[in-house]
């Protein structure tokens, strides 16, 4: 059954197209360095926002008219709702989806159930994959929603919920696996903590290392061979989340051995609530060799929570599509849009124009990026910003040749310092100049 009747296949008519139905930017099977703007661009879509969300927000019920909420059995409700996911990817272009086992199938009255009914979806899926080119860019488990969760999943204070989630991730896990999943995320949901008065800490933090080493050693025995990812995440829905940012996220799987394990799952509404831009984080990521994938949304600076608006703004899409090229590009990961539509648009052919309105960002980011990399001007300045690392007392520093009587002593003879201008300034005026023009 067809649930987006009157959109057609979206196609791209370039930038002077005045229907909205169409791509200005994203051009899928462009060429550009060896691969279609589709390689590289990897877009998915989330099921959670897409297909699950209604509008409701704490102040109002739900206000989105959605074709497929006809269904009146929960089986086939969630089945509906998979055929129009394979629909909408299709219609648009986008080759993934995204997932947590509560998004594409009801949980049950027992666990038992719950696996069964998530089964029957997954064949279900399989099915529809058998007719349709749109593949699992990652699956997920919902370890927060539930009112077992109250208190955490892997960092939960009772024992029972910490096994409790492993069953579910571990059931997850398998079926990511199934559906030929490209990666596993792990977001920290309600992993943190609202306060120390009640919190042991050190065992909440041991105990979620202690989590994802038996999810490593499950994957190993299952032959589950995707990507692990982690998703930092600085507060909402705790105060405190323990996977707050990059650098904590990176930091606590070197401290517990878990590093050649994972990589990261960059959001950028979640990088601004940190406290950084999107950039920063997938920078850090990258710097670390934890590049891993993304997931693209926007927050809204005067609101400053989590807000996921679909992404618009092609200064974040550049400098995102920056460091991604710089990282050598997604391999298992993508720009998966962890976005939903505005409670006001709440017509089915909004999630399409809402899209549409992403991947053209994302294309015209991209193709910004490419050309700034090709031209290599910010990489050059920055090259020469660093020079003084290249040769006399720098070289020795870098090659561990130095210590502080060594440098003392070059100190004594060189303290007439002349430092070079950043030239932030000219530099933002070339970036203007590259996003206006390319
Ligand atoms: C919530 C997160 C979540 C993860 C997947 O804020 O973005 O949706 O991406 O669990
Ligand atoms: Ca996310
Ligand atoms: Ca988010």
């Amino acid at each position: 059954m067809a649930y987006f009747k009157e959109i057609g296949k979206i196609k791209y008519e370039g930038a002077n197209s005045d229907n909205p139905l169409a791509f200005k930017y994203y051009n899928p099977d462009e060429v550009i360095d060896g691969k279609s703007m589709k390689e590289h661009l990897r877009f998915s879509i989330a099921f959670w926002h897409t297909f699950q969300a209604n509008g409701t927000d704490p102040f109002g019920s739900a206000t989105a008219i959605r074709p497929w909420d006809a269904a009146a059995d929960p089986i086939d409700l969630a089945k509906a709702k998979m055929e129009a996911n394979f629909e909408l990817c299709e219609k648009l272009q986008v080759p993934f989806f995204c997932f947590h086992d509560r998004d594409i199938a009801p949980e049950g009255a027992s666990l038992k159930e719950s696996y069964a009914i998530l089964d029957k979806i997954v064949d279900y899926t399989k099915e529809l994959m058998k007719t349709s080119p749109v593949r699992l860019l990652w699956g997920t488990a919902n370890a927060f929603g539930h009112p077992r969760y109250v208190h955490g999943a892997a960092t939960s204070c009772n024992a029972d919920v910490f096994a409790f989630a492993a069953a579910q991730v571990k059931k997850a896990m398998e079926v990511t696996k199934e559906l030929g999943g490209e990666n596993y995320v792990f977001w920290g949901g309600r992993e943190g903590y609202e306060t120390l008065l009640n919190t042991d800490m050190k065992l909440e933090t041991d105990n979620l290392a202690r989590f994802l080493r038996m999810a490593v050693d499950y994957a190993k025995q299952i032959g589950f061979t995707g990507q692990f990812l982690i998703e930092p995440k600085p507060k909402e829905p705790t105060k405190h989340q323990y996977d707050f940012d990059a650098a904590t996220v990176i930091g606590f799987l070197k401290t517990y051995g878990l590093d050649k394990h994972f990589k990261l799952n960059i959001e950028a509404n979640h990088a601004t609530l940190a406290g950084h831009t999107f950039q920063h984080e997938l920078a850090l990521a990258r710097v670390n060799e934890m590049f891993g994938s993304i997931d693209a949304n926007q927050g809204d600076m005067l609101l400053g929570w989590d807000t996921d608006q679909f992404p618009t703004n092609i200064y974040d899409t550049t400098l995102a599509m920056y460091e991604t090229l710089k990282a050598g590009g997604f391999t298992t990961g993508g720009l998966n849009f962890d976005a939903k539509v505005r409670r006001g648009s709440f017509e089915p052919i909004d999630l399409v124009y809402a899209h549409i309105s992403g991947m053209d960002a994302f294309a015209k980011g991209f193709k910004t990026a490419y050309k700034m990399l090709s031209d290599g001007k910010f990489e050059k300045f920055v090259a020469e910003r660093y020079a003084s690392y290249r040769t006399g007392i720098g070289k020795k520093i870098v090659e561990g040749r130095a210590n502080f009587d060594t440098l003392s002593k070059y100190a004594l003879e060189n303290d007439h310092i002349k430092n070079a201008s950043g030239r932030q300034e000219a530099l933002e005026a070339l970036l203007n100049q590259y996003i206006l023009n390319s």
